[in-house]
């Protein structure tokens, strides 16, 4: 399989997490994508020119970060993350779904940070920045749910996601008065895979 991705997206980060989580690194290539690029050759391959995208053995292409993970978890016929049995299994969706909900604001806030200075809106980034406020207040109390608190899920690896766009864009602060929310983040930070992760990625570019 090929994983396309950029070393930045915290979109593409997801699926390079679950590949070390469940070691299937000698299974996967994971591919340098040049995205936001006029004709860029990767469009040949996926032409929404999004990453993550999927290349199966089988030759499908698979777009959406939470599907390649879906995707990868069964893969090898040992679910972690995603287990087709589990009826309280919306609680954890529940959960998921409120740190992709903080991940999409803090995606925004920081693409506004590449354009030129004089292209960027002031009014996207306060309002980001509000929301990344309440929704970090939000998530001050969800941390002691012991979906979060026990082995990996994916929430947890949405929300470091998010909670680590703090490295690629220095002006996002959701610490303060959140610290609960800081000492899982730090927790969790030395977690081979998400210190792995963040750190450059060591791939090569597509085409
Ligand atoms: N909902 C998608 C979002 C993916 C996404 O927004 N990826 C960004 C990078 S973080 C991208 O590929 N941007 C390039 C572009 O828009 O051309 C997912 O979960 O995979």
């Amino acid at each position: 399989m090929e994983l396309f991705v950029t070393p930045n997206s915290p979109y593409a980060r997801m699926p390079r997490i679950v590949i070390l989580e469940k070691g299937l690194g000698d299974r996967v290539t994971v591919v340098h994508a040049r995205t936001r690029e006029r004709d860029s050759p990767y469009y040949q391959i996926n032409p929404s020119g999004r990453v993550p995208y999927l290349l199966t053995d089988d030759g499908l292409g698979l777009e959406d970060s939470a599907l390649i993970c879906a995707y990868l978890d069964q893969v090898d016929g040992k679910p972690m993350f995603c287990r087709p049995d589990d009826e309280t299994a919306w609680q954890s969706q529940r959960l998921e779904a409120l740190a992709h909900s903080l991940l999409a604001g803090l995606a925004v806030w920081t693409r506004e940070g590449y354009r030129p200075e004089d292209e960027r809106s002031p009014g996207i980034i306060e309002h980001e920045r509000e929301r990344c406020r309440r929704l970090s207040g939000v998530w001050e109390n969800e941390i002691d749910d012991p979906r979060m608190q026990g082995p990996l899920t994916m929430a947890q690896i949405v929300l470091i996601c998010a909670l680590q766009l703090e490295h690629t864009n220095p002006d996002i602060d959701w610490r303060p008065d959140r610290p609960r929310l800081s000492d899982w983040a730090d927790r969790l930070a030395g977690r081979p895979s998400i210190s792995a992760t963040l750190a450059t990625l060591d791939a090569h570019r597509a085409h």
